[in-house]
């Protein structure tokens, strides 16, 4: 595929030493020079394999100029080079730097020239080759990032082009048995970095394998295997295509046949992403064995769905992008499994490849432990955007060639995997014709796989509708099926008509920046809704955060800026649902909740589940039920689940003694939990996969007492003022101490929080923390106005209001005298035209540092805001401080637990006891809102002297607007009027 270009031809005739000079070839529009044609990947067979990865030789340029007068022969020596791994990016190494962009290329938009200030590495490696006697010998690149000239032994091997992609080099004429002589001379920047805009670090390297394979002389070359499987038959289908002739045989299944022909055969058990059966399938040629790992399933569209197998699919999924806090997207198979077990076991059952095809690794695991996978090309030209998309690669003709190699590269590397079942062309390269001829080739090479492509909105070219970040309210339209491809236009077009005959899938949703998604749910109740919404993919996987330290030696989680960045794109490559160390944030805990295979409601006595499993019965589930007062387990027990077959319903009656009693204490929990039985490639057995709850009753709702009229008194008429134990300032009301413990600060008002990345929406057209600190949220003052004194009872008058403005709360603390210490009812009220909603409304206070246990009766573990709390359970938990805050790379609002019962906070000593008498939700710091805000990596966070408690009436949602919309009218908190009522004591009631 592709002709060399002239100039290219001629390189080749020169001597190295003329060559070297002759850099044009980076800006070439092509594609690899004399690479061999791509072929499947083969995991196992007799074909031998040498790894030339390890510690190679390396020299840096920052200008190709530097390089380009330098060059190197095939005895130059080598003892004054700097040694570097490879398989690795430079800039990771200590050569160069990261540099973070999303859309924007880093250069000036003038394909296909780049800057002569084009970092380049030569690397250079010495080795003996095996002896493998008449075979063929190629010299593979799994990746090199962007392109590369290869030579061995003096001799031009060829460029490597297209950084994802497989790149194999026959060597077979020039190579020897010892000492051999490789260079890889290698350039950031290309004429293909037009092509590669992906919104990720540009990393420069050798960063995937390099490996010599051998091709054995009447080997199996390459081979597509083709197995359908018949759902109304039970039957499989297999055909194997091969270049030279084999035998193929399942020898599971006693079938031997002629790659000429094909088997039909009965029986076969199918492969799908909730059972990823295989079948061993060896391919033997007079000269070669190999065994495939066969799964078997077809893939249509079918009546406007995607199906598999003859069943629709709900595709759960999330964005996987390749990466290694530390790496890059240089990756172990270990770090690949570790991504595929956890997805697994947070209930995703998809991924699409954003933005290229994975290392090939990748896809063996998802075809073994079962993820229905989007393959997608290496090709994203966005930062064609800034120009209003003119010269756009994807419809330029002169690129053309280039494009379909790409594309067809994919294909012919990963067409043999079960696990992808739709092949996509690439990301945000807007339209024009080599997308449509990249479609069109794909279809005519493997016609059964659908394709996607984002950018063709009007679906020219694609088999399935696929959009980013849509609305809710826009969702809903394509459920309905009344979507218009022009939203302005009056009446339905014949393309409106054919694009709503095509199954919809998000391609990109749910912008897990920072603390968030927010909306989940939402989106998946319409899902769930509308049989054409097939689900989709969250936006993303993981943080692209480089682990660093800082000069103090503290280790941070680096992004778009900290490496001097000329241009770059700040926090917006914080977007994942674990971090960038692979831990689970919250967001997929929410994931996990939200995107449960079986959907329990529990109903008096009966527990209606919902089988949400694409193809799986409940065998292999059973269900364990708990029942709880007040957090403490009472009875526990298990039962077998009735046959629900996938997308069914079915109900469970509830053994009596799992139910709580009539008179039982008000705050009876039944939990009922959906375990695996059998342990699975992917988790023992004993893996929750759905729960539910029921709903606790509601708190007694113990409304406070009117507001009583007492006495105002004097401010300064006492030294301090006394209810039972709780001492207050006599000039500001203040609470100061309680029994002994001394309080650093006294509750008071609380509207904000340090802003979320979805809040601050970097670039976008909503910003809220923009429209709150319009209103002037961040810089509340705050005054007291009157203080009223009792016996036992206590009133404080405040008002907080904003500068420059006349709107702001009034605040009435009405502290009692109880029993057990004071209870205090805390009322906020609006005053004045208030415009924006509210970050927060609440009360905040501080106590000493030692403060540092919580324990607490109410929702968590972990935290959960009004559109990101599905996961949290009622439940008695513990936590110390610092686990209590979720630790966003960029720190932002944080660790609130909602509905609450109860809450202590202790120091080992003394414990602080805080009785929710209405529904509140806490958190419990070691530094304030504003140390979170002015922090802008985690490192900066010092605790304080004081633990900083909030107890919030209502938060403003989380929402997904850093790309996508705001929290949903029913979770924002507009200004309104609150009490929040509790009981403050010393002692445990
Ligand atoms: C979309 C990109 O496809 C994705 O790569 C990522 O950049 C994401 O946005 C935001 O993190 S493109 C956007 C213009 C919708």
């Amino acid at each position: 595929m592709g002709t060399p270009l002239v100039d290219e031809v001629e390189a080749s005739d020169r001597s190295m030493e003329s060559a070297w000079s002759d850099v044009r070839y980076v800006e070439a529009i092509a594609p690899s020079q004399w690479t061999t044609p791509t072929s499947a990947h083969v995991a196992a067979g007799s074909a031998r394999k040498l790894s030339l990865n390890g510690q190679w030789r390396f020299r840096f340029s920052g200008s190709i100029f530097d390089d380009a007068s330098a060059p190197v022969l095939p005895d130059t020596d080598l003892s004054d080079w700097d040694t570097i791994a490879v398989p690795g990016h430079w800039p990771l190494q200590g050569w160069g730097t990261p540099w973070y962009t999303n859309q924007f290329y880093p250069f000036p938009i003038d394909a296909p020239h780049v800057p002569d200030d084009n970092p380049t590495g030569v690397y250079a490696l010495d080795f003996d080759a095996p002896d493998w006697g008449p075979s063929t010998t190629v010299l593979r690149f799994d990746g090199v990032d962007s392109i590369a000239q290869v030579w061995l032994n003096g001799h031009l091997l060829g460029v490597t082009r297209g950084s994802r992609l497989p790149q194999d080099f026959d060597a077979t004429r020039v190579l020897r048995r010892s000492s051999n002589r490789l260079y890889v001379r290698v350039h950031q920047w290309s004429a293909m970095s037009y092509l590669e805009d992906q919104d990720m670090w540009w990393l420069p390297g050798i960063f995937r394998d390099v490996t010599l394979v051998e091709r054995p002389p009447r080997g199996i070359g390459d081979a597509f295997v083709h197995a359908e499987f018949d759902s109304s038959t039970g039957e499989g289908q297999l055909r194997v295509e091969t270049v030279c002739d084999a035998t193929v045989s399942v020898p599971e299944l006693g079938i031997e046949f002629d790659s000429t022909g094909d088997a039909r055969l009965p029986g076969i058990e199918p492969w799908s992403a909730e059972t990823p059966r295989l079948y061993d399938v060896v391919l033997t040629s007079a000269g070669e064995s190999r065994t495939l790992r066969v799964g078997f399933r077809t893939v249509a569209v079918r009546d406007g769905l995607l199906t598999v197998n003859g069943r629709p699919l709900m595709l759960r999924g999330v964005n996987r992008h390749e990466f290694d806090t530390r790496s890059g997207r240089t990756l172990t198979r270990e770090a690949m499994e570790a991504d595929v077990l956890l997805m697994k076991r947070y209930n995703v059952n998809a991924v699409r490849t954003s933005h290229y095809p994975p290392a090939p690794e990748f896809l063996d695991l998802c075809d073994l432990h079962g993820l229905w996978v989007i393959d997608e090309g290496d090709l994203e030209t966005h930062g064609y955007v800034h120009q209003q998309w003119i010269g756009n690669p994807a419809d330029d003709e002169r690129w053309a060639d280039t494009l379909i190699d790409r594309i067809g590269r994919m294909v012919e590397r990963d067409k043999n995997h079960p696990s992808v079942i739709i092949w996509s062309l690439g990301n945000e390269s807007f339209t024009g014709t080599n997308l449509r001829a990249m479609a069109r080739w794909v279809k005519d090479r493997d016609p059964s796989r659908p394709v996607h492509y984002e950018g063709d909105t009007a679906c020219e070219y694609v088999d399935v509708f696929g959009q980013m970040y849509r609305t809710f309210a826009e969702i809903d339209e394509i459920g309905r099926r009344v979507d218009r491809i022009d939203p302005d236009s009056p009446g339905d077009t014949d393309a409106d008509i054919a694009r709503r005959a095509l199954p919809f899938i998000h391609t990109e949703y749910a912008h897990a920046m920072g603390n968030g998604p927010g909306g989940l749910a939402d989106y998946r109740d319409l899902y769930e809704k509308y049989p054409r919404l097939q689900g989709g993919f969250v936006w993303e996987w993981i943080d692209h955060g480089l682990e660093q330290t800082d000069d103090d030696g503290r280790p941070f989680i680096a992004y778009g800026g900290d490496f001097g960045e000329p241009l770059h794109d700040g926090t917006f490559v914080l977007d994942g649902l674990v971090f960038a160390d692979r831990t689970p944030s919250p967001g997929l805990d929410e994931f996990k909740k939200v995107f449960e295979p079986f959907r329990i409601e529990i109903d008096g006595r009966v527990a209606r589940i919902r089988n949400l499993h694409d193809v799986v019965g409940t065998e292999g589930f059973e269900a364990v039920w708990s029942l709880e007062l007040g957090g403490l387990l009472v009875r526990s027990g298990r039962e077998a689940l009735p046959p629900i077959s996938a997308g069914s319903i079915g109900t469970m009656a509830l053994p009596s003694d799992a139910l709580p009693a009539a008179d039982d204490h008000a705050d009876a929990v039944l939990t009922l939990r959906i375990l695996t039985t059998q342990d699975t490639s992917w988790a023992a057995a004993g893996h929750e996969v759905a729960w539910a709850q029921t709903a606790p009753r509601p708190l007694p709702g113990i409304a406070p007492a009117p507001l009583p009229t007492l006495r105002p008194r004097t401010r300064t008429s006492r030294s301090k003022i006394e209810l039972g134990s709780a001492v207050f300032d006599p000039v500001s009301g203040g609470l100061q101490e309680l029994d002994g413990i001394e309080f650093h600060s006294s509750p008071q008002v609380d509207l904000w929080r340090a802003p979320t990345s979805n809040d601050i929406a970097f670039d976008q057209e909503t910003s809220l923390a923009d429209e709150w600190r319009k209103a002037g949220l961040h810089a509340l003052e705050h005054s007291i106005r009157e203080i009223e004194i009792g016996d036992d009872t206590l009133v404080v008058r405040g008002r907080t209001g904003v500068r420059g403005r006349g709107y702001g709360v009034e605040t009435t603390a009405v502290w009692r005298r109880v029993a057990t210490g004071v209870s205090v009812a805390y009322h906020v009220d609006p005053v004045g035209p208030w415009w924006t909603s509210w970050p927060r409304v609440g009360i905040r206070f501080a106590v000493d540092r030692s403060f540092g246990d919580v324990e607490w009766f109410g929702m968590g573990p972990s935290e959960g805001y009004r559109d990101t709390g599905a996961h949290l359970r009622l439940g008695r938990f513990h936590r110390t401080v610092p686990e209590l805050q979720t630790p966003y790379a960029y720190p932002q609002e944080n660790g609130a637990r909602p509905g609450v019962r109860w809450l202590r906070l202790s120091n080992g000593r003394r414990t602080l006891h805080v009785r929710a008498l209405s529904t509140f939700g806490f958190t419990v710091r070691p530094w304030t809102s504003e140390d979170l805000e002015r922090a802008l990596h985690s490192a900066d966070l010092v605790p304080g002297p004081s633990t900083v408690v909030g107890l919030d009436a209502a938060i403003d949602g989380i929402g997904s607007a850093s790309c996508g919309p705001l929290p949903l009218p029913k979770d924002r908190l507009f200004p309104r009027p609150v009490v929040m009522h509790a009981v403050l004591s010393s002692r445990t009631p």
